[in-house]
């Protein structure tokens, strides 16, 4: 049976080649574990793989240039080289810094995330107008070691929909294309948990922008620590315990318009966004035919 519904989205899987990521450190540190990761998740419905070599968890510590590019540019070679799929499939380099995009957009990336949204490096913004690569802007409240230390706003969503708005704006000055850009609100980047969860259930406010909008929610601690309440646990649960509310919060995240879904669990959210999807859109497709009503 096939299911389709009328809202497009692009489902981006999570490779981490670092040894301290949050939920799947040092799993894929080794290339050609990587490699075949980046397969699976291709097989379950990643139409983007977002390869990462420097974490970004709160406490993180920096990586150097050398480093990161020692850890990505293998896997980044290694899957642009399965000419099976990578032309349906786009490779976005997950960093901050100019040199390591240049170097993975040459390795055949065509995405750059990048979580300061050109902060970060000074020489990103160039890398990006002349590359023509696409690219994703999120904001973040301070910087990885310290943000989660009492994040304040006002109205987190008018607060962050006028800094995406502002680094777009900059990025189109420029000369880096608007239909090049992505904006992503940054789920737990300097935000308490009623931060993410009042960006997460206004989110419609942001689509508004008119840009495609990332979401990342992923195996997220502020999961944790809601299931934990519920559950009578002192401690957030485990990331093993986190795909229920990953779930809910990627199903919310495309009622309210999101396009673009970063998690590692990428066959499991597929399957609840194409359910969720076919209700929206109230059409559906059984061997076939199309129905309606
Ligand atoms: N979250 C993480 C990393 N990169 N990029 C975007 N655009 N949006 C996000 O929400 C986002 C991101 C953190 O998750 P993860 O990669 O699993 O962990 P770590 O940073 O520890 O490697």
């Amino acid at each position: 049976m096939t299911v389709t519904g009328a809202r497009s989205y692009r489902l981006m899987g999570v490779l981490n080649v670092t040894p301290d990521s949050f939920s799947d450190g040092g799993a894929f540190l080794d290339a050609s574990a990587a490699i075949v990761h980046a397969r699976e998740l291709v097989a379950q419905g990643a139409e983007i793989l977002d390869i990462g070599g420097e974490s970004t968890r709160p406490g993180a510590e920096p990586v150097s240039v050398e480093d990161e590019l020692r850890r990505v540019l293998p896997v980044l070679e290694g899957v642009a080289a399965a000419s099976d799929w990578s032309t349906t499939v786009q490779i976005s380099i997950d960093t901050s810094k100019a040199a390591v995009a240049r170097a993975a957009i040459a390795a055949g990336a065509s995405i750059v995330n990048d979580v300061t949204a050109l902060r970060g490096d000074p020489a990103m913004v160039e890398v990006l107008a002349d590359s023509g690569a696409d690219c994703c802007l999120m904001h973040m409240l301070g910087e990885p070691r310290t943000m989660q230390e009492s994040p304040r706003y006002v109205d987190v969503v008018d607060e962050v929909k006028a800094f995406l708005e502002q680094r777009l704006d900059f990025a189109v000055r420029a000369g880096v294309r608007e239909e090049r850009v992505m904006l992503d609100p940054g789920i737990g980047f300097g935000k308490t948990i009623a931060h993410n969860l009042e960006l997460l259930d206004r989110l419609d406010e942001l689509v508004a922008l008119g840009r495609p909008l990332v979401v990342g929610t992923s195996r997220k601690g502020f999961i944790g620590r809601i299931v934990a309440d519920v559950a009578g646990e002192n401690e957030p649960v485990a990331v093993a315990r986190r795909l229920p509310g990953t779930i809910a919060t990627n199903v919310l995240a495309l009622e309210r318009g999101a396009s673009v879904f970063r998690v590692h669990d990428v066959a499991a959210v597929r399957g609840a966004l194409a359910v969720t999807a076919a209700t929206l859109g109230r059409r559906w497709t059984v061997r076939g035919m199309t129905q309606t009503s």
